[in-house]
């Protein structure tokens, strides 16, 4: 039997860099798609990168999801088993100012990928399609979502991800491919990207731990999410490919949380006590130590979307039982695990 060899786009993220450390320990050949950046963005995957002079089972290649061409060429060139599309603008406040371009990277991109596979006749790749709860918005009276809940995007990242999600559906009926999506709820860890939110929390409060004078400018911090560990669902990732038959599935914890009692779990790791004062835009957090108050948290409007999607709770019943889905992270150990991370991060930085 051939040696599987996985493509992986978006290495370079916290998705990416977890699922090839995961695929390499299984033996897979692992090739990623790097962006050209004017400085190094590899900071995620240095770890595990081998010069390939040397015996290496790890290989990347500069490409693009808006460049047909490069797509095509490296599918082409690796003639990949499986295809991870993690690579995206991922950012939803961002894809407000930026509509286009992630319409074209996130949505537009992973047609790119599957007409490649299609042109190139290359029916025995397994495709896996990173898809996501910003596809749901309303909640229709039910307060959870599963596979067959109802869509409604709240921005241009979530339509852009609809797109992703069911063009990655059609080309499954239509051309027989076996192409599935992972609908995962948010996922977190010590490599989520410092302008989500909760390790712009992390960072910013075991800074404070450490002395730091800095306030927190943040946005709507009654928003709930259904927060999970990004080592538990890379794995769900591979899973969803090693099934009989595509599929789509969500994965879940069935728990939310606001981005208020993320705060809260995170200064209790740190041993820190929040009081909060006021409402809306005038909400305030205080740091309560040595007898004393420190205003450390205030709101900014900047922080705000312009349409929110205020409240996601999964249902992954579906995984539980077909992926035999076990989180090994509850929501405390995942914010203990950034805390814990940050800490050390802070404390190099000092010295
Ligand atoms: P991330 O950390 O933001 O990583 C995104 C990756 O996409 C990075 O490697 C980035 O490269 C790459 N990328 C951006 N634009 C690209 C382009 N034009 N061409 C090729 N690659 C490009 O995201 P993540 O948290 O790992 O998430 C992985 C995937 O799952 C994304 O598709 C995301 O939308 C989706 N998702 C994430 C979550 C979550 O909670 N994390 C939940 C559901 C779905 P650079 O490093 O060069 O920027
Ligand atoms: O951390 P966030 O930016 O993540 P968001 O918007 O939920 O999107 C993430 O999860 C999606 C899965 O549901 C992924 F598809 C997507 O790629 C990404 O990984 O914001 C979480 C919540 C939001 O309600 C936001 O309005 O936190 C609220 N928030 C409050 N203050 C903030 C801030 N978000 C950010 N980024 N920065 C703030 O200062």
């Amino acid at each position: 039997m051939r040696r599987k060899v996985a493509l992986i786009t978006g290495i370079t993220g916290q998705d990416g860099s977890y699922l090839a450390e995961l695929l390499l320990k299984k033996n897979y050949k692992v090739h990623g798609v790097i962006r050209k950046s004017s400085s190094f963005n590899t900071s995620r995957i240095d770890h595990i990168y081998v010069d390939p002079h040397n015996k290496t089972n790890f290989f990347l290649h500069y490409g693009d999801l808006t460049d047909s061409n490069s797509v095509y060429n490296i599918i082409n060139k690796i003639r990949p088993t499986e295809v991870y599309n993690l690579g995206a603008q991922s950012h939803v406040g961002v894809s407000f100012e930026n509509p286009e371009f992630t319409a074209e990277v996130s949505g537009i991109g992973t047609l790119r990928i599957l007409e490649a596979i299609r042109f190139l006749n290359m029916k025995k790749i397994k495709f896996y399609q990173a898809s996501t709860s910003e596809l749901f918005g309303e909640t229709y009276g039910k307060n959870i979502f599963n596979e067959i809940s109802k869509f409604h995007p709240k921005s241009p990242y979530g339509v852009a991800k609809l797109y992703s999600y069911w063009i990655t559906s059609v080309y499954r009926e239509s051309y027989g491919l076996f192409a599935s999506n992972g609908i995962l709820f948010n996922h977190e860890s010590p490599r989520r990207g410092e302008t989500f939110v909760t390790r712009k929390i992390t960072r910013f409060l075991t800074k404070k731990k450490l002395g730091s004078k800095e306030i927190l400018y943040l946005g709507n911090l009654n928003a709930k999410r259904d927060w999970g560990h990004a080592k538990d669902y890379v794995e769900m990732q591979w899973r969803i490919l090693q099934q009989k038959k595509p599929d789509d599935f969500v994965i879940a914890t069935g728990k939310a949380f606001s981005v208020k009692q993320f705060i809260d779990i995170a200064s209790k790791v740190l041993n820190f006590k929040i009081e909060w004062k006021g409402k809306g835009l005038k909400e305030q957090g205080y740091l309560i130590h040595n007898n004393k108050k420190e205003l450390i948290i205030k709101i900014d409007k900047k922080y705000f979307r312009p349409n929110e999607v205020d409240y996601l709770k999964g249902d992954a019943s579906k995984a539980f039982k077909q992926l035999n889905f076990k989180p090994k992270y509850s929501f405390k150990k995942l914010v203990e695990d950034m805390v814990e991370s940050d800490l050390i991060l802070a404390e190099k930085e000092i010295h």
